[in-house]
């Protein structure tokens, strides 16, 4: 509710303060036993509060969860984010914010899961997403940018992302054209771009992200063990999920916003900082057969060029790649 957002703004905002509860009733325009109430919510929901005579309420430790309450404290973005749909389980969170995307919600909308039972990569391969390990998140975006540009904005993501996990936990990922990021070589996170278009416009882009954060070994299938990772098992300790959200949020928000003014540009610069195939000898897997040969990078709307033994330079739009 508008009144929660308020509330645990106000809360952002004074950070480690005691806020009264009649402060509290004027800022969000309610009675005091509403504030009451809320705070009790709040409590009810796995956050500590303190309250002392005269002095009010403080939050000192808010719980390991993903829920919109928890997303927004903290949150200083102003657009991605604004909206957050929370669900503890969902199918996937691809599927509600392709409806959402055809309700007109505002730009930035974030759809968040704590547990995917049908999470999808590309070509509808499943995404393990289990409860309460990782961000499964969906992000709505509407940029006005021809059609053909909009891969540009998985690149986009994936560096937003680097950052975010850099921010948080100081690992250093790498990128894997087109949308995988790696920790010593196994996957830590998924994006999956999806488009709402009508005619060759935009209507929305539905960015989907799969960060893997605190699985340890054992929590994943035999198929993935060793081709997938998480943030706790590279870093060694427990990471907060809603705070590294925030930082994704932050991040994206402020790429985006780069990538709109100055166009692709400043963010391939950036996302070639990151990757680690260019360069190398790849194998890209294309739906038409496979292709060999050396990286030499990405094209100014981030098509992928392979040169071939022969020299001849191909472009390849979609493909899985192995290094080597
Ligand atoms: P992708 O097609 O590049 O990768 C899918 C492949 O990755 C799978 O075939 C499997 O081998 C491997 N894999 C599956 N689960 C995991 C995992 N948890 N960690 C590492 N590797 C895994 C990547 O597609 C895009 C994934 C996007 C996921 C997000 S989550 C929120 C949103 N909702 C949704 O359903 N999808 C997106």
């Amino acid at each position: 509710s508008t009144l929660r957002k308020k509330l645990l703004d106000a809360f952002t905002e004074h950070e480690g303060e005691y806020l009264s509860g009649q402060y509290l009733a004027d800022l969000i325009g309610c009675s005091r036993t509403a504030v009451w109430k809320h705070i009790e919510d709040l409590r009810h929901e796995g956050f500590e509060l303190e309250a002392i005579r005269r002095k009010g309420y403080r939050i000192v430790k808010a719980p390991d969860l993903v829920t919109a309450n928890e997303i927004r404290l903290g949150l200083k973005t102003s657009i991605i984010g604004q909206e957050i749909h929370y669900h503890e389980t969902v199918d996937s969170t691809q599927k509600i914010a392709h409806r959402l995307g055809f309700e007109n919600v505002p730009e930035g909308t974030v759809v968040v899961a704590d547990e995917q039972v049908g999470g999808r990569g590309r070509m509808n391969r499943p995404w393990h997403s289990a409860k309460g390990t990782g961000v499964w998140m969906s992000i709505i975006l509407r940029p006005s940018i021809p059609l053909p540009k909009a891969p540009q904005l998985t690149l986009l993501t994936a560096v937003a992302v680097v950052q975010a996990i850099g921010d948080c936990t100081e690992l250093e990922p790498h990128i894997k054209w087109p949308n995988d990021i790696l920790i010593n070589g196994k996957k830590v996170t998924g994006i999956l771009t999806e488009l709402q278009a009508e005619a060759d416009q935009i209507h929305s882009v539905i960015i989907g992200i799969g960060i893997n954060v605190n699985q340890q070994k054992s929590d994943y299938p035999p198929e993935l063990q060793s081709i997938a990772t998480s943030l706790a098992i590279e870093k060694g300790e427990f990471v907060n999920r809603a705070e590294l959200i925030q930082a994704v949020f932050t991040r994206l928000e402020k790429l985006y916003a780069l990538y709109l003014e100055k166009g692709f540009l400043p963010i391939k610069l950036l996302w070639e900082s990151y990757a680690i195939s260019i360069g190398k000898k790849i194998t890209a897997r294309t739906l038409s057969g496979n292709l060999t040969g050396k990286a030499l990078g990405i094209t100014d709307d981030g098509v992928l060029m392979l040169e071939d033994d022969q020299g001849t330079i191909h472009q390849i739009y979609s493909a899985d790649i192995e290094i080597g």
